[in-house]
């Protein structure tokens, strides 16, 4: 008896916590998915008040009609009936598609009664084609209201790139840090910067004199790696960012940082970008790591999702590698910013042998230069201990680029 009594005693517990759970998804913001958004797990409890009616055939009919998959069902007499009626009480788990969670709970709730409902996301949508990268756009900051909100990038639904016509002054910006920066990267540049720079300088317009546009450099970069950029009006949310990269499509901010401060902007713009990531991008092994980390993204957990950006900040945007004996910038953030540039070099800041598993949990900061960095052997050797890390990482699926359709096959695990 005393442990009948504690099985009840641990279900009621669980059952308050489902309903307290519930609670807070309800009060806590509505997230918005499109028709195919990916697969929940759903857990809920109801009551019917009386086990001959035809309730329970007509909520069986209910995950009938959303294609519910039933993984757990389980019944007992109705503890407290509050109107003192007999009944039952059920616990469901089922699988389906997110979308159709919300509809599914109202049609129970309709036929029974003190419905609780707990929702664990099984696995997040995830674009399978170069064009469903359409839906990755949701921005996560603030526009800064001294930008011109009829810039191309806010207001144009179709992301085909727009040629940009910079001023004076934003082309006297470009200038500045454009000069300054060349000089330090033959001491502070990793050696694929410097050869993919040279190239650009030949081919694709790269000069203190003129910003290049995006759709000279996207089909540069096409022929080099197969990478191409795509315009974007502002920083992305993560999961959207990184799933661009499982197609080699690089999502690039076309605006220039304020005249004010040339040598440092905490969010990327079109000297980041242009100086930055485009001469990495154009480097074969650089761009398989970055295609990697890509896929790892797809579809993956909240938390995962949140280690593979921190990974990717410390690399692709603050990586240092060695070369020739000597400690070389390969990070985007750092070879598109003078002031960083020069720091990540200096004394003053940690470096660390570059491990996955430890850049992924590593606590970094945006607004400011980092106070540590991972150093890398070669990019070979990085990409080889992201391979290890990304097997590492759980899902129930697989994804496979398939490059003569540009498209994801996913694989189901056993
Ligand atoms: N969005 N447009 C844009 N550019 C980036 O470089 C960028 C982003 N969103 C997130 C992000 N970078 C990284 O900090 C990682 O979270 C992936
Ligand atoms: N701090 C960088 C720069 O000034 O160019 C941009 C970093 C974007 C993540
Ligand atoms: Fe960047």
């Amino acid at each position: 008896v005393g442990r009948r009594q504690s099985l009840i005693e641990d279900a009621r517990k669980e059952r308050e916590a489902a309903a307290a759970a519930a609670e807070a998804a309800e009060a806590s913001e509505q997230i918005v998915f499109e028709e195919d958004d990916g697969r929940a797990l759903l857990s809920l409890f109801f009551r019917l008040r009386s086990s001959k009616s035809p309730a329970l055939s007509r909520a069986f009919k209910v995950f009938e009609t959303f294609e519910a998959k039933l993984h757990h069902l389980e019944s007992r007499p109705s503890r407290n009936p509050k109107d003192g009626l007999e009944g039952l009480e059920y616990f469901v788990q089922c699988e389906l598609h997110l979308s159709d969670v919300s509809t599914l709970v109202s049609s129970i709730k309709r036929i029974a009664e003190e419905v609780r409902t707990t929702k664990e996301v099984k696995f997040h949508w995830f674009p399978r084609k170069i064009a469903e990268l359409d839906k990755c756009h949701h921005l996560v900051t603030k526009f800064d209201p001294d930008l011109d909100q009829d810039h191309p990038g806010f207001t144009d639904p179709v992301y085909s790139i727009t040629c940009m016509d910079y001023t004076e002054e934003e082309i006297g910006t470009w200038r500045e840090v454009y000069s300054t920066l060349r000089d330090l990267y033959n001491t502070h540049a990793c050696s694929e910067h410097l050869e993919a720079f040279r190239l650009l300088e030949r081919h694709c317009g790269y000069s203190p004199d003129n910003i290049p546009q995006l759709e000279d450099v996207s089909r540069f970069l096409k022929e080099q790696t197969g990478f191409q950029l795509r315009p974007v009006a502002g920083l992305l949310s993560a999961r959207d960012f990184l799933a661009s990269l499982a197609f080699r499509v690089f999502q690039c901010t076309q605006y220039i940082r304020h005249a004010s401060s040339p040598m440092h902007s905490p969010e990327p713009d079109c000297v980041h970008e242009l100086l930055g990531h485009v001469p990495m991008l154009a480097d074969r092994t650089f761009a398989q790591f970055s295609q990697a980390i890509g896929l790892a993204s797809l579809g993956a957990s909240e938390e995962d999702i949140e280690k593979l950006s921190t990974m990717y900040w410390f690399t692709v945007e603050f990586g240092l590698c060695k070369q020739g004996g000597a400690v070389k910038a390969y990070g985007a953030g750092l070879l598109s910013s003078y002031g960083e540039l020069v720091h990540s070099l200096s004394d003053e800041p940690e470096r660390r042998e570059f491990d996955p598993e430890i850049a992924a949990v590593q606590p970094y900061q945006d607004q400011n230069y980092q106070s540590v960095y991972f150093v890398s052997e070669s990019f070979a050797d990085a990409k080889e201990k992201l391979r290890t890390y990304v097997s590492g990482i759980k899902r129930p699926f697989s994804v496979r680029f398939d490059p003569y359709t540009c498209s994801i096959e996913v694989l189901d695990n056993p």
